[in-house]
C-alpha cells in the first residue's frame, strides 16, 4: 500500500507495472471485500453521477490507499474507487481517479487504473471522458460513442517490441449494444492530444483532415493498455464544447464543467442502462 506522502512504486523504472497492478488489485479486494470485478468503468468529466445509477455501492475507497495510485491532479476530480453491484449481480469497479498524460508522471501511471482493473478480473473496460467536438452538427451536452482513435501523444503504454492488434479496439459488439439502448447515439474517431492546453484552430483543422471527430486528452492510451490486458472496450465521449475554431468563442474550463453538469443526469442514466445490459 502507498499513500500520497510515500513514493509511488511505478516511479521506479525497475518496477514491473503488471506486478504493481496485481498488488493494487489485492488492495482493492481487501479494502472492498470484493474478490473479483466483472466490469470496470472510468468516469470522466460529466459522467460522475453514473455511479449511483448503476447499482448499489457496496464499498467506496480512497484511491490513495491503493498501490500505485497518486493524488488527483484536479480539485473536484474524485479520487475514489467504488465497488458497485448491478441488479443482475455484476460487480463493477468504478474508477473516479484518472491520471492524465499531461500531468507528467509517465504513461505507466496513466494506465495503472486500467491494468489494475484487469487484475481485479474485469473483462470489460468502459472508458468515458469529456471532450471537444469537431463536427458542427454536434452540440455541447451530447454523448457520442468512440468508434476508433488517433493517438497524437507520441507515447504508448506498450514497452519494448510489444505488437498489439488494434483492429476493433472499440468493440463493435459493445457499440451495437449501446445503440440498442439509445439508437440515436452517434459515433466518432477520438484524437488524443497531449494537452493540457486546448488545441489551436489549426490543430483542430488537422484533426478533422486526418479523420478525427472528437478531441481530448485521455482515453487512447488507456484503451491501448486495456486491449493489451485482453479487455473488451467501450468508449463514450461527452461533447462538452465544440473544439477551438469550430466554436467561435474561447474555450473555458468553467464552460466545460458547466456543460458536463447540465448533461450529467441524462448521460449518467444512459451509461447506467448500457452497463446494466453488459
Ligand atoms: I472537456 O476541446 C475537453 N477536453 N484536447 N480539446 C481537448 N480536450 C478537451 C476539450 C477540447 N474539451
Amino acid at each position: 500500500m502507498s499513500d500520497s506522502t510515500t513514493d509511488n512504486p511505478l516511479d521506479d523504472p525497475a518496477a514491473d507495472p503488471f506486478a504493481v497492478a496485481a498488488q493494487a488489485a489485492d488492495d482493492i479486494a481487501r479494502l472492498t471485500g470484493v474478490d473479483r470485478h466483472d466490469i470496470a468503468l472510468t468516469l470522466g468529466s460529466g459522467w460522475g453521477k453514473a455511479a449511483e445509477l448503476i447499482g448499489e455501492t457496496t464499498a467506496t475507497i480512497d484511491a490513495t490507499d491503493v498501490t500505485g495510485f497518486g493524488r488527483p491532479a484536479l480539485e473536484g476530480h474524485v479520487g475514489t474507487l467504488r465497488s458497485v453491484v448491478t441488479a443482475r449481480g455484476k460487480r463493477v469497479l468504478v474508477i473516479g481517479a484518472r491520471t492524465h498524460f499531461y500531468e507528467g508522471h509517465g504513461v505507466r501511471r496513466v494506465v495503472h487504473s486500467v491494468r489494475t482493473a484487469a487484475a481485479t478480473g474485469a473483462k470489460t473496460m468502459v472508458l468515458t471522458n469529456g471532450a471537444g467536438g469537431v463536427r458542427h452538427e454536434w452540440h455541447p451536452g451530447q454523448p457520442v460513442l468512440i468508434s476508433d482513435h488517433i493517438n497524437l501523444t507520441a507515447a504508448s503504454p506498450l514497452e519494448g517490441a510489444t505488437f498489439i492488434d488494434l483492429t476493433d479496439l472499440y468493440s463493435l459488439r459493445l457499440r451495437d449494444l449501446a445503440r440498442t439502448i439509445d439508437p440515436t447515439l452517434e459515433e466518432g474517431v477520438y484524437c488524443q492530444f497531449r494537452g493540457p492546453q486546448y488545441e489551436t484552430p489549426a490543430e483542430v483543422r488537422m484533426a478533422k483532415a486526418i479523420g478525427g471527430h472528437i478531441v481530448g486528452m485521455s482515453t487512447a492510451l488507456e484503451a491501448i493498455a486495456a486491449r493489451q490486458a485482453g479487455m473488451e472496450i467501450l468508449g463514450f465521449s461527452l461533447i462538452t464544447n465544440l473544439a477551438a475554431g469550430i466554436q467561435t468563442t474561447p474555450l473555458s474550463h468553467q464552460e466545460v464543467i458547466e456543460a458536463g453538469r447540465q448533461a450529467e443526469p441524462v448521460i449518467s442514466s444512459l451509461l447506467a442502462r448500457v452497463i446494466g445490459a453488459l
